[in-house]
């Protein structure tokens, strides 16, 4: 396979050549692509200065990210399975489609978006459940130059309107429902919802999947069948900028609401299918599944683009992996054969709780390939994939990356790179990452600690964040001048392997989920009876991190403070969704603030570690009563 690394030698080769030449690196990957124009320069960039960052990929190349897909694996893949659907209930019968079919499937709903007016450019909202047609419609957008932006469809109605607001999308491609374990969501209510607050929505589309009754407006909603009734299938390929937008994915940050992370086409395609065949080590005919949703990047790079990109059969589940049973995961892969299996730690965690019956009792010998991404794994967990999932006979790949680099950053190669429990190892070809101290000095050589900043650019990071390029540029290059803010703490041993530590600002990794604080505190402070809350993490056994919540009251009477707690979790879920609901909730009195009226998270961080011996510094606290409060009254709710 083109482009693969097959040794250790060849990717410290690789490496070396990656770094003293990147944009000579970067070519020849980028030849093996099909461009309707190559490129005039390959990168043309700077971190700051005027309008930074600027970032500019194969400077002039005019490329169709769907070409690279379906017309270049043509002829080789036509009747190859493209992807297998999974579904919720086992006993539904799964859908096989081959590129062939795919493809067919792809133009035509790329022809019905054309047809209502749709076009490059345009945003398209995609709240829809982890079915075929999710796919579909990413790719057909794809096809005709409009950006994807795809909302989790666990989101709420609230969640969903300011994101397709922000973008101003001129539809929304929903669902009337979505199967997860025993429950039905109605998927298409919410969006009701949602678009009576988004005067830019002309259309809504609605795939039946669940068969629920929903409300549809005349000339502004149409079924999914009828939408792509009697439409064709010819369809040419939108000739795009390397530069031009792929797609817009939310993620939430230490400040303010969601930003909308934009990633442009000919970079995120050359590094979406580099790192999934590097680090999978995928080979012809494998069965590779993530079991991530679209919904987030992992699913955007590593279920659609990477693995369609490198003509792999790619798995996509719809259900949860606790239902009908714990051995959900297992059977799946079973049943198909899988050979590469990537996954979050909160559920490798999960499952280990529920005892080793629900592995053992499958055939889990196709498996060559185990991965986990979205938080550190812990050495328990890590050894339980290892040893029980994986036989011992497979390598783990943790890999460590983020919505904004758009692919994964620092990793092991299977079966190339020795692996270590809980550390994601080396950066791939073409990734400098750099350790600081929080003064911005770079902390050279091995075994050192600190702040994890990227030094030069790769093609797949992030250009901007959507409509508001400055608080790109405040958010990730204004900290350090010149590099890029990971916004994560690690460690480097003393072989120089990573360990990522976590984050270090107000951002919750919980389930391997990015819930930024501010945009809990915000919504619960929109409970009426609620003054001000402060919302920290603490240690989970099973999320990683849970959700820790202090809040301040009005005078609750007797009855209210019952169901306080309750009242706060519902309104977090019709804000957020259920995703962002507090773990603990405490009514306090008063927060810890300075005198110029900041809350002190390091100390409400300490007492909901348990940890209240060990506060520091409390000087510049301005009434020190209220920690002693807090301590003392540590009235906690830990039910859900
Ligand atoms: C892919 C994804 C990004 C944040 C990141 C880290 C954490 C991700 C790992 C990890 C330790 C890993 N995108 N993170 N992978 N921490 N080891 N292998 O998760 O934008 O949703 O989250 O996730 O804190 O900054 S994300």
């Amino acid at each position: 396979m083109v482009n693969k690394i097959t040794s250790l030698a060849e990717y410290l080769q690789k490496y070396q050549e990656s770094v003293a030449d990147p944009e000579g690196f970067w070519e020849k990957i980028a030849e093996s692509h099909y461009w309707h124009k190559k490129w005039d320069k390959v990168l043309d960039w700077y971190f700051e200065g005027e309008n930074a960052p600027n970032v500019n990929w194969f400077v002039n190349a005019k490329v169709n990210i769907t070409e690279n897909i379906f017309e270049r694996n043509m002829f080789m893949r036509k009747d190859q399975v493209a992807l297998i659907w999974e579904p919720n209930d086992p006993e539904e019968k799964e859908i096989k489609l081959t590129y062939g079919e795919l493809f067919e499937k792809v133009k035509q709903f790329a022809n019905a978006l054309l047809k209502i007016g749709i076009k490059k450019g345009d945003r398209v909202a995609i709240y829809l459940p982890m079915v075929p047609e999710l796919t579909i419609a990413m790719l057909a957008c794809a096809r005709i130059g409009a950006i994807h932006s795809i909302v989790f469809a666990g989101f709420s109605a609230t969640a969903l309107a300011d994101r397709v607001n922000d973008a101003t999308c001129n539809i929304i491609i929903t669902s009337d429902g979505a199967h997860r374990g025993t429950k039905t969501i109605p998927l298409k209510a919410v969006v009701d919802e949602a678009v009576a607050k988004c005067p830019s929505v002309d259309y809504t589309v609605v795939l039946n999947r669940t068969g629920e009754a929903v409300d549809m407006v005349e000339g502004r909603d149409f079924w999914w069948h009828d939408f792509i009734k009697g439409v064709g299938t010819e369809n040419k390929a939108e000739v795009m900028d390397a530069e031009d937008i792929l797609f817009i994915l939310y993620t939430s940050g230490s400040t303010g609401k969601p930003k909308g992370v934009v990633h442009s086409t000919g970079g995120y395609m050359v590094y979406a299918e580099y790192t999934f065949k590097n680090v999978f080590q995928y080979s012809d005919g494998d069965i590779y599944w993530c079991t991530a949703d679209i919904g987030w990047v992992t699913g955007h790079s590593y279920i659609v683009y990477g693995p369609l990109l490198t003509g792999a059969t790619s798995v996509m589940f719809e259900g949860v992996p606790t239902w009908p049973d714990a051995g959900r995961f297992w059977q799946v892969v079973d049943k198909y054969k899988v050979n590469q299996f990537y996954t979050a730690p909160t559920a490798i965690r999960a499952l280990l709780a529920q005892g080793n019956e629900w592995v053992t009792k499958y055939d889990l010998s196709s498996l060559k390939v185990l991965g986990t991404v979205g938080e550190p794994i812990n050495e328990e967990a890590w050894r339980w994939y290892h040893d029980l999932v994986g036989k011992g006979r497979c390598p783990i790949v943790d890999t460590w990356w983020q919505t904004e680099t758009g692919g994964i950053m620092i990793t092991p190669l299977a079966g190339i790179t020795p692996t270590k429990p809980s550390l994601a190892t080396l950066p791939l070809p073409g990734i400098q990452p750099i350790l600081v101290d929080p003064e911005g000095n770079e902390l050279k050589g091995n075994s050192q600690e600190g702040i994890l900043c990227i030094k030069y650019p790769w093609p797949g990071m992030l250009r901007t964040t959507y409509g508001d390029h400055k608080r790109c540029y405040q958010t990730y290059f204004s900290t350090y001048r010149g590099l890029y803010l990971t916004g994560d703490g690690a460690k480097r041993d003393e072989e120089g392997y990573y360990r990522i530590i976590g984050r270090i600002d107000d951002v919750i990794n919980v389930s391997g989920h990015r819930i930024g604080t501010a945009e809990v505190e915000d919504a619960i402070n929109q409970h009426p009876k609620v003054n001000e809350s402060a919302v920290v993490g603490y240690p989970h056994d099973i999320k990683g991190s849970g959700i820790y919540a202090y809040v301040i009251c009005e005078d609750l009477s007797d009855t209210e403070m019952e169901t306080i707690e309750e009242e706060i979790r519902d309104t977090v879920s019709k804000f957020i969704g259920p995703i962002a609901k507090p773990d603990k909730i405490q009514i306090v009195n008063g927060l810890p603030k300075t005198r110029s009226g900041k809350i002190m998270r390091r100390i409400l961080r300490k007492i909901g570690e348990g940890d209240a011996t060990n506060l520091g510094d409390t000087s510049t606290l301005l009434d020190p009563g209220v920690v002693e409060e807090i301590i003392s009254g540590a009235k906690v709710s830990v039910k859900r």
